[in-house]
């Protein structure tokens, strides 16, 4: 069974997705994603210019092989261009192995190793009060795992509070917006925000924080101190994690549980934070860290060392990713938490799929393969808009982590 076609598709349902669609010989195609927040054309370009004319006449069934030749072939290897690429090859292999076989992809992972998928959604608001109401619509919704955000006094702007209830898009305009940040405004208001939702919800919802890079090590040992009482599952990505040893710090500090790695793309970013037991979840995701086959030797390797998973479920990944990632989820022995943002209805019309959501978690599809598709017309109906995340600065101007 041989690659005889592969089309890089570009749509933008009320956000942009690049999505591949690998054809077979004998008829059967696969799907991938292969969305880079902001950076949609550069990995289109990269697929259509460099990796499509490279799959044509080889074997659909050689996943491994053909990874290891998107990688180790390409010289320039590694980042989130090169990574998404081969993300999109990986998964849509996969999705037509799957397809092949007459299986749901998690079967061929080893099968089931738990009911359902536990997921998390996002409550962000601008006040606590909001916040509070927020939560609440989730646990009505039963949802047992809630990521909190809210504005800052003092700052105009702040990550994660977006301008409608039960959804939030960071890539807001064309050219990057301008967020404002204080630390010591942050770090005196976030435990009031905590103790607060605690009062209100008890003591067994489960609770998370995205700090989203913006602290130094010794800072975010300080929050995770102070968020000690409110038993968080876990504070996310608190320092930039190029200097992985930077982690040491925060973990002779504090026993606040730590979760990173939605911008990583390979095992290499991740290897000294696993082996070291510097962090407790990993949340590299299938779209940006390799596709299926890479993601799990990430888990493989966390599993050695009480690392859990917590993949990345923002809106800009598409319901491919989310579909391949719940395969997995499913799977893997050391599943922790998936993040799980819901898309727009213009979204989910463009991705027809199979997983759904109940009572707190998701159920991959039983359909062969990844139980998710692209409908061409309907996406032929939404032309790309440009549309970038926005930059960060200090209250003095400085450029500051986003
Ligand atoms: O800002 O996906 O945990 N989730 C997040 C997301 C990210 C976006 C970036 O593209 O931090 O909202
Ligand atoms: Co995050």
């Amino acid at each position: 069974m041989k690659i005889v076609d592969a089309r890089v598709i570009v749509t933008c349902p009320d956000r942009n997705f690049v999505t591949l669609k690998i054809i077979t010989s004998s008829g059967v195609y696969g799907v991938g994603d292969a969305t880079l927040n902001g950076r949609e054309l550069s990995v289109a370009a990269y697929l259509s210019e460099h990796v499509v004319p490279a799959l044509i006449g080889r074997d659909a069934s050689r996943i491994e092989d053909t990874w290891q030749y998107l990688y180790r072939g390409a010289y320039w290897r590694r980042g989130p261009v090169t990574m998404s690429a081969v993300a999109a090859v990986d998964t849509a292999l996969w999705d037509i192995k799957g397809k092949v076989a007459g299986l749901p992809v998690y079967q061929l992972l080893g099968g089931r190793s738990r009911e359902g998928v536990t997921v998390y959604g996002h409550a962000n608001a601008a006040s606590t009060d909001e916040v509070l109401s927020e939560i609440a619509d989730y646990v009505e919704l039963g949802y047992k795992a809630v990521r909190v955000q809210t504005g800052v006094p003092g700052l105009e702007s702040t990550y994660g509070v977006g301008k409608d209830r039960m959804f939030y898009e960071p890539a807001d305009a064309a050219l990057p917006t301008e967020n404002a940040w204080s630390t010591a405004h942050y770090l005196e208001h976030v435990p009031t925000v905590f103790a607060r939702v605690r009062e209100e919800f008890g003591p067994t919802l489960r609770l998370l924080h995205d700090v989203h890079h913006r602290l130094t090590p010794i800072e975010a040992a300080r929050l995770g101190k102070s968020l000690e009482p409110y038993h968080l599952t876990w504070m996310e990505d608190p320092v930039p994690a190029e200097l992985q040893e930077g982690f040491r710090l925060i973990r002779q500090h504090t026993t606040t549980p730590i979760a990173v790695g939605e911008v990583f793309n390979t095992i290499w970013d991740c290897r000294q934070l696993i082996t070291e037991q510097l962090i407790d979840y990993v949340r590299a995701t299938v779209v940006h860290a390799g596709g299926i086959t890479h993601l799990r030797r990430i888990f493989d390797l966390a599993a050695l060392h009480h690392v859990r998973s917590g993949s990345h479920g923002a809106t800009d990944l598409s319901p491919v990713c989310m579909a391949a990632a719940l395969h997995l989820d499913l799977a893997i022995p050391n599943f922790g938490l998936q993040e799980y943002m819901r898309h727009t209805p213009a979204t989910d019309a463009v991705f027809p799929h199979g997983y759904h959501f109940a009572d707190g978690y998701l159920h991959p599809s039983e359909e062969p393969g990844l139980g998710v598709d692209i409908d061409e017309e309907e996406a032929a109906r939404y032309p790309y808009r440009p549309a970038s995340l926005p930059v960060n600065r200090l209250q003095d101007g400085t450029m500051h982590d986003w």
